[in-house]
């Protein structure tokens, strides 16, 4: 074993004719290579610590040692590592299969979670799972191995030091958790090199590690967490401005409409059909001033024809993707089309100008879709040329390149992103936020969801979301209503369906469920202020917004692998129900809770709680503060009057966060975040801890769980 400090930083570990890079970019993460590996193409360049690292070789080991973690590796480059003197990694011997070209097998019986929106429960122990993102129209179950979105990042969890890995690969890749082999978990890639990193801390420590080095979700603008309604499709602008009259009629808020692919001339990208959709600019304009922001649908595949702008320029100046040197084409919505070379810088440029100028018509959004990249006549061959990189290893790349070159447009056009898109990889989640795709109006759907979009929080993608109602199949009033009422913490709360569907709109519903949907919409403009706070310390502090239990409670055995109930920072929880005809059901409580509706306390531990329609199972924790906005608002301003919401059994302490609600003004220091605590002992006090604009507030009213007024008080 010989180990040498190389110039930049790297440990060159050699033993028996092999050899080994590893680094480390933070205090708590190991970074391991192998000599021939490409430099990342998800990471930028990191400095790597040197200061009170030691290193020897012990015997036949190497030993390396920082202020946290001692690494050691053997003979045959096997890696064990300590944090803070525990055994968090031991590598077991590992043979690669015909298709793998190399992977890695970890001894470990932890939980697992992670790897973003794949299907199965919150804890995925037992299931395998290959990542290539995949358009998958049918059902998604248990067994689906891939989806949209490939995302090599898990967590093995542990009460105490958690860890995490991310994969730095980006062709095909295979997970098995514990399937296989009881006590092992492997991973394995079918081309590039071994590149891995490995974090340590506990959960959410591993998380804002592994985002600082990926990425974080960025504050997504005010007005997205509103009511969201799409279908597909809306086919002109009447269309549109009768799905607007019927939620006013209907006396519901809405702030976001979606345009799907027919708002397009013949399906061509960034254009838009002048006879269903004339005068789009000043209709936007007319449109913004009411409220209702639109977001187009873009998708990754250009309609080859010439006098198209978008082909005659990409095909003038070298933009789409090659097969043999000659441009390749398949067949998507507009027939015929091209694909542009993303992962090539000029062509995201060439692109950016194009979302740059469709965003000055007055769109408040991008919605990128088909960009696994999907196509109708059969997958693209493996060595399609995308932009000097082959599609085995660009694939997983195609839709984060995209969404790059989309969100180069927004700042370019100096507006604040908000991109929703279809696909992506680890560390996409600082260009975009997501959904889970094509799901199904079906009841096992509406369950998948909470396991999905835990393990989304948790894989980094902080603002995401599901399609309410269900997108696949024709949904049921009921079921409707219900994903209205347990889809209150998504980041993104969008009601959409497919074409030939029955319609989803709520005004649609009768009485009995149409209120059950009102009044799930009137609680999540209760939740905005938290939400929106809560994607403010996403971006800036690595935390997450939605999440499973044991984010907030990793010492509790029975959060493990909770997958029916799920949390909005650490304040509230949700035990939404899930079944057709259901009036109540168990909640696990892991510490006290008050009932959002009637302030009623209920104790840690299992408790069954009614739940009929429209009597949502929301809590607010023990020694705790909420923000809410007035009583019944349906705006998505900042409050004017903050209603605090105080549990009064203790010290409580919550962030408040607020800026202009869109625009980049935010990330020059113009927002206002506070640190409100309350107390029998001190009283209430709010602390600016950062003040860059004139507030919002002016009166501030603390309240009891039960609404009762406390005080009330000019600020
Ligand atoms: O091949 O644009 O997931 O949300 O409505 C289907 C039509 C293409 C798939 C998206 C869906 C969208 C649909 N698209």
């Amino acid at each position: 074993m010989e180990i040498t400090l190389l110039p930049n930083g790297e440990y060159r570990l050699a033993s028996m004719g092999k050899e080994a890079l590893f680094s480390f970019p933070l205090p708590t993460c190991i970074h391991l290579r192998e000599p021939d590996a490409k430099p990342s193409r998800l990471i930028g360049k990191l400095i790597l610590l040197n200061d009170e690292i030691t290193y020897r070789v012990e015997g036949e080991d190497a030993v390396i040692e920082t202020p946290f973690l001692r690494v050691e590796v053997d003979k045959d480059l096997r890696l064990k590592a300590f944090f803070n003197g525990e055994t968090v990694l031991e590598e077991a011997p590992f043979l690669p299969k015909e298709e793998e070209k190399g992977g890695m097998s970890l001894k470990s019986s932890r939980p697992v979670y992670g790897l973003g929106d794949k299907t199965g429960p919150l804890d995925k122990r037992g299931y395998s799972y290959i990542n290539w993102n995949s358009d998958v129209p049918e059902a998604h179950v248990d067994t689906t191995p891939s989806l949209y979105k490939s995302i090599n990042f898990f967590l093995l969890f542990d009460g105490g030091a958690s860890m995490g890995v991310f994969l730095d690969n980006s062709c095909k890749t295979r997970f098995d958790f514990n399937k296989t082999v009881k006590d092992e978990v492997r991973f394995s890639f079918d081309g590039g090199t071994k590149d891995v990193y490995f974090f340590f801390g506990s959960l959410p420590e591993v998380i804002a590690a592994y985002t600082a080095l990926l990425g974080r979700s960025p504050l997504p603008p005010r007005f997205s967490l509103g009511a969201q309604q799409s279908r597909w499709s809306y086919g002109s602008k009447e269309d549109v401005e009768k799905v607007i009259a019927g939620y006013k009629k209907a006396g519901l808020p809405l702030t976001t409409i979606y345009l799907d692919i027919d708002y397009m001339d013949h399906f061509k990208d960034f254009t838009v059909n002048e006879e269903t959709f004339p005068d789009i600019r000043n209709w936007l304009a007319e449109k913004k001033k009411e409220g209702i922001h639109i977001i187009p649908i873009i998708d990754a595949g250009v309609k080859a024809e010439v006098g198209y702008r978008v082909y005659d320029e990409g095909i003038a100046d070298h933009h789409f993707c090659t097969l043999n040197g000659e441009v390749y084409h398949n067949e998507v919505w507009p027939g015929d089309s091209v694909f542009p070379a993303f992962p090539e810088v000029g062509t995201r440029i060439w692109w950016s100008m194009y979302v740059r100028d469709f965003l000055r018509f007055g769109f408040d959004g991008i919605w990128n879709d088909m960009n696994e990249p999907a196509s109708f006549k059969g997958p693209l061959p493996l060595n399609v040329d995308m932009g000097g990189i082959p599609h085995a290893e660009a694939h997983n790349l195609y839709a984060h390149y995209m969404n790059q070159a989309t969100h180069m447009g927004f700042l370019a056009a100096q507006k604040r992103p908000y991109i929703v898109t279809r696909a992506g990889c680890a560390g996409t989640q600082r260009f975009a936020a997501t959904w889970t795709g094509d799901n199904q109006s079906t009841w096992d759907h509406l369950r998948l969801m909470i396991p999905q979009l835990c393990n989304l929080s948790l894989s980094g993608f902080a603002c995401a979301g599901v399609d309410i109602g269900g997108f696949g199949g024709d949904s049921t009033p009921e079921l409707i209503a219900r994903w209205a009422e347990a889809s209150l913490f998504n980041p993104i709360y969008r009601n959409h369906s497919a074409i030939h569907t029955l319609p989803q709109e709520p005004y649609l519903l009768e009485e009995e469920e149409f209120l059950a949907y009102k009044n799930a919409l009137m609680i999540r403009y209760q939740l905005i202020p938290s939400l929106y706070t809560a994607l403010f310390e996403a971006e800036s502090a690595g935390k997450i917004a939605l999440g499973p239990l044991i984010y907030n409670f990793p010492k509790d055995e029975r959060a493990k692998n909770e997958n029916t109930e799920l949390m909005l920072g650490e304040q509230w929880l949700l035990a939404p129900a899930l079944f057709p005809g259901q009036q109540s059901r168990s909640v696990y409580f892991p510490c006290a809770f008050y009932r959002y509706s009637d302030g009623q306390r209920f104790k840690k531990g299992d408790q069954l709680v009614p739940c009929p329609l429209g009597n949502i199972p929301l809590f607010q924790r023990e020694q705790s503060v909420v923000v809410l906005p007035q009583k019944k608002e349906k705006h998505i301003d900042f409050p004017t009057v903050l209603r605090l919401r105080w549990t009064e059994d203790g010290l409580a302490k919550t962030l408040y966060y607020e800026d202009e609600g869109e625009g980049l003004g935010y990330q020059k220091g113009e927002y206002n975040l506070f640190e409100i605590s309350v107390s029998k002992e001190d009283g209430l006090a709010i602390v600016p801890l950062h003040q860059g604009m004139k507030s919002h507030i002016q009166e501030i009213v603390l309240e009891s769980v039960t609404g009762e007024i406390l005080l009330k008080k000019a600020y």
